[in-house]
């Protein structure tokens, strides 16, 4: 991928199109009947930028917290943020003061734009952070709406370098403190260039929608950037829980919906009654797609699913497949400009068919804001994600575990995730999750805990001693479709299971309370 030196993501995304004489085109649409055309949100992010710039003296390479729920004015928000030079910090919604004072500092914010309607918990973060001189708030009577009408909606973007930083995002932080990563210009075309060109093929007709929050680089490549790479349109739902998002679909006829594995699991069991005729392609990342999730989903709908891996550090999905191309059970196969590697704890490559640890190089990659823990991630060129994977003779890559989700029971390797699948396939389970529990003969052995089906909770509470015969029952049919010595030997039922907010199982949660 060749860019020049000089270049501002805003102006490829946005700008280009009313250059091109293309500005009435429908670019995105919110709440209430809101509609805004390329044009519209060009000169919304005019004005805005025109505020950062004139009002608040924010100048390039100030970092500026972008705090609120999927809108076309959060949208509007970052392409400002883009248009002024500065670096977009954008965070998760329920983030809580705490959170937010570990994020500010660490990303020296000076500046936030935040939705009114979560402006407490960035109040209360505020009397801690000295560096962050003033926060505007927009939506409701929002402040930053009377000052952006004030505004000409022209605007010059101001000149930056394809490899000047423009996002810091943090890492989820499911197992320690999050971690800043930082993106350039240039690593946000390069994503808009890869895996939507070779693997989503998404057209200009289409209307994208989903759940993840923008604040997750998942949702802003694959709600923002890649709907506007094309010139598509896009919608962004401030609530997208699977009981929301089905009747979405149904009412602005979209055709690209984005979300996580579990959210397709629920919203399989609801379609009925909704009109899902206008969807076409439906991604699937943020955790393994279960082979039982694949077959669910397109048994409801007829749709072959797109899974992708990718990750904050590097920006976006690196390992996929087409729709054609789908092999359930496995990821895919590294994205045309990305390539991958199985290596053992040496570095060694592997050979197809072994377990090791996944290896990636692309045109994005990982650099940690201030963190030793860069070393770790990047070593010999390579980004190691933390993933154990296989690769088959195929070429395809085939997801086990986290690494330090691998379970370690009587000598054996045993991937939690693969014990998930099986499981998932029994008509009982609504959702599950396997790790290591401490056991005094084994080391560790495989505990399941799971949520069942509407309905059997109920039987379970009423009748005790069904527990041990649907324990078996789980039992017997894990040991039928994978290797006997992966069965789980131990099995908890709960009414729900540990999440983050983009909706990964929180794993290490349910493994301090096997101990
Ligand atoms: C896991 C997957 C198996 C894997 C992300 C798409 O999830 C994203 O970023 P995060 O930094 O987490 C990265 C880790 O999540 N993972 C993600 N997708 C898959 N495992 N199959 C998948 N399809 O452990 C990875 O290392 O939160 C996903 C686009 C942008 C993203 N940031």
């Amino acid at each position: 991928l060749q860019f020049p030196e000089r270049l501002n993501c805003a102006d490829a995304l946005l700008d280009r199109w009313v250059r091109e004489g293309q500005g009435e085109r429908l670019c995105m649409e919110g709440a209430g009947g809101l509609r805004w055309s390329y044009a519209d949100l060009q000169a919304q992010a005019n004005r805005i930028a025109r505020v950062l710039v004139e009002d608040l003296g924010v100048v390039s390479g100030n970092r500026v917290l972008l705090r609120g729920a999927n809108t076309p004015m959060m949208a509007a928000c970052w392409f400002a943020i883009m248009k002024v030079g500065a670096i977009a910090v954008a965070t998760m919604p329920l983030l809580r003061a705490k959170e937010l004072v570990q994020v500010i500092q660490k990303a020296e914010v000076s500046h936030a734009l935040c939705d009114e309607r979560l402006a407490e918990e960035l109040q209360l973060a505020q009397a801690q952070c000295p560096t962050l001189r003033q926060v505007l708030h927009y939506g409701g009577a929002g402040a930053l709406e009377a000052r952006a009408a004030a505004k000409p909606a022209n605007f010059t973007n101001v000149d930056t370098a394809a490899e000047d930083c423009c996002i810091i995002a943090f890492t989820s932080g499911t197992t320690g403190q999050p971690k800043g990563t930082m993106h350039f210009h240039r690593d946000v075309l390069a994503i808009c260039q890869c895996w939507p060109v070779h693997c989503l093929r998404a057209r200009p007709e289409d209307k994208f929608i989903g759940s993840p929050p923008l604040a997750f680089t998942f949702g802003l490549g694959g709600l923002v950037l890649f709907p506007m790479s094309i010139g598509a349109s896009t919608v962004l739902l401030e609530k997208a829980s699977p009981e929301a998002l089905l009747p979405a679909i149904a009412q602005y006829r979209a055709t690209i919906c984005f979300t996580a594995p579990t959210a397709y699991r629920a919203m399989a069991a609801q379609v009925g009654g909704h009109d899902l005729s206008s969807l076409r392609q439906c991604v699937s990342a943020g955790e393994a797609l279960p082979a039982a999730t694949r077959a669910l989903w397109k048994e409801a709908t007829g749709i072959e699913m797109i899974d992708g891996i990718g990750a904050t550090e590097l920006l976006h999905i690196f390992i996929s497949h087409t729709e054609a191309e789908a092999r359930p059970g496995a990821t895919g196969r590294p994205v045309p400009g990305y390539q991958a590697c199985i290596l053992d704890d040496e570095g060694r490559v592997l050979p197809p068919g072994q377990v090791g640890r996944l290896a990636v190089k692309g045109p994005t990659g990982c650099r940690y804001l201030a963190d030793e823990r860069q070393t770790r991630y990047v070593q010999g060129g390579w980004n190691l994600t933390g993933d154990a994977y296989l690769m088959d003779e195929q070429g395809y890559f085939v997801y086990q575990a986290r690494t330090d989700d691998m379970i370690i029971s009587g000598g054996y390797n045993i991937a939690g995730p693969e014990v998930e699948s099986a499981l998932l396939l029994h008509p009982k389970v609504a959702e599950c999750a396997v790790v290591g529990a401490r056991d005094p003969e084994r080391g560790e052995i495989v505990k399941a805990f799971v949520v069942l089906r509407d309905g059997q909770g109920d039987a379970l509470r009423q009748d005790p001693a069904l527990e041990s015969t649907l324990i078996k029952e789980l039992q017997d049919f894990v040991k039928a479709s994978i290797a006997p010595y992966k069965y789980p030997r131990a099995i908890e039922f709960r009414a729900s299971l540990p999440r983050t907010e983009t909706g990964k199982l929180q794993r290490f949660r349910l493994r301090q309370e096997a101990q």
